[in-house]
């Protein structure tokens, strides 16, 4: 048999594996996360592995890319913002209590959603952010350090070279499409701009897992956007956007244009189609299209996976984007798989 031969039907057995346990029980336990962050999605499976629980797993699969700055644009020395600095926006949230910890535009603090664990678990409250976020993190013993690198400072001083741009500002003065700021406003009148969000600038990991007993959780991390207006926040780490669990259903997780994505509450609208008996790639599907109707150029995905093994993605096709990858391990293959979808 050729090596061509048999690496088809390895695939083949992989498909079919995929294709005719995705819905049963015996897949369980089950991590998948957006994007090809492989090193994440083996972090988040060893540690549930070890006995730990599925919220240490998504928060140890997540700090891993926060470590490793997966793409540039997790953790830090990524996405600077107009100033030159690197904030960070992620969250978790506990499918058996509904419990959600999350923090956005934090400074100085490389672990974000350590942080967000701990909001989530020493606090009453749901969500802070901007330099409280990062004080109440030093509190709690996390260390403060600068998430400035040589290379976002590179990105910073280029995009100041090139006369800002892109930005992310509209209707103000001077022409923000040849200036930089500081602006004023002019009129409130929306124009077409190029999509400053794409491809080349996206990756937020977002995960969802679930153990073999039905818990889910969820979580992300990112940067954000490059170039962002200082103390702009993104869709990731707000419940239901970013993402979502609930352990009587299933999780869900976007990644993104989160300024156009945190509109439609992504996460919360694809668990609460699979909470109806929908499955999971028609979930992350319905909610792409409702994006699309409004904004048909958006750039984004998402990943669903519900509490019998069952999971998708779905992606909106624009051009440069035809497909998105994400990772899945589950015990019917026992090893991490990329796998791809092809853009609606
Ligand atoms: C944000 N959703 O801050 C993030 C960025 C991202 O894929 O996911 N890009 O808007």
């Amino acid at each position: 048999m050729s090596i061509l031969n048999m690496t088809l039907v390895v695939n083949m057995y992989v498909f079919c594996l995929l294709a005719s346990f995705s819905q049963a029980a015996t897949v369980l336990p089950l991590v998948i996360n957006t994007w090809p962050f492989q090193k994440a999605t083996e972090k988040a499976w060893d540690t549930l592995q070890s006995g730990a629980s599925v919220l240490d797993a998504v928060e140890k699969g997540c700090a891993l890319c926060e470590t490793e700055q997966c793409d540039g644009s997790v953790g830090y020395g990524g996405s600077p913002d107009e100033r030159g600095e690197t904030t960070l926006d992620a969250m978790v949230m506990n499918g058996d209590t509904m419990q959600v910890g999350a923090v956005a535009d934090l400074r100085r603090i490389k672990n974000a959603i350590g942080v967000a664990r701990a909001v989530m678990e020493h606090t009453r409250h749901t969500f802070l952010v901007g330099e409280s976020a990062s004080i109440f993190a030093e509190n709690m013993g996390f260390l403060a350090e600068d998430l400035t690198t040589h290379s976002s400072l590179a990105m910073h001083t280029k995009w100041l070279n090139e006369s800002c741009q892109p930005n992310f500002w509209e209707g103000v003065s001077p022409d923000p499409s040849k200036s930089c700021g500081p602006y004023k406003p002019t009129s409130v009148q929306q124009r077409w701009r190029k999509q400053i969000i794409n491809i080349h600038n996206h990756d937020t990991i977002g995960m969802i897992v679930i153990n073999k007993t039905g818990h889910v959780a969820a979580g992300t991390s990112t940067n954000g956007a490059k170039h962002k207006i200082p103390g702009r926040v993104g869709d990731s780490p707000i419940a239901g956007a970013g993402a979502y669990a609930d352990s009587t259903v299933g999780g869900a997780a976007a990644t993104g244009d989160g300024d156009v994505m945190m509109r439609f509450l992504p996460s919360y609208q694809a668990v609460e189609y699979m909470s109806s008996g929908i499955d999971p790639t028609t979930a992350c599907r319905k909610v792409i299209d409702r994006i699309k109707k409004y904004y048909p150029g958006f750039f984004g995905a998402v990943i669903c996976a519900n509490t019998t093994g069952g999971y998708g993605a779905a992606c909106n096709r624009v051009s440069g984007f035809d497909q998105f990858h994400f990772m899945v391990y589950n015990s019917a293959v026992n090893r991490p798989l990329q796998l791809a979808v092809d853009c609606i």
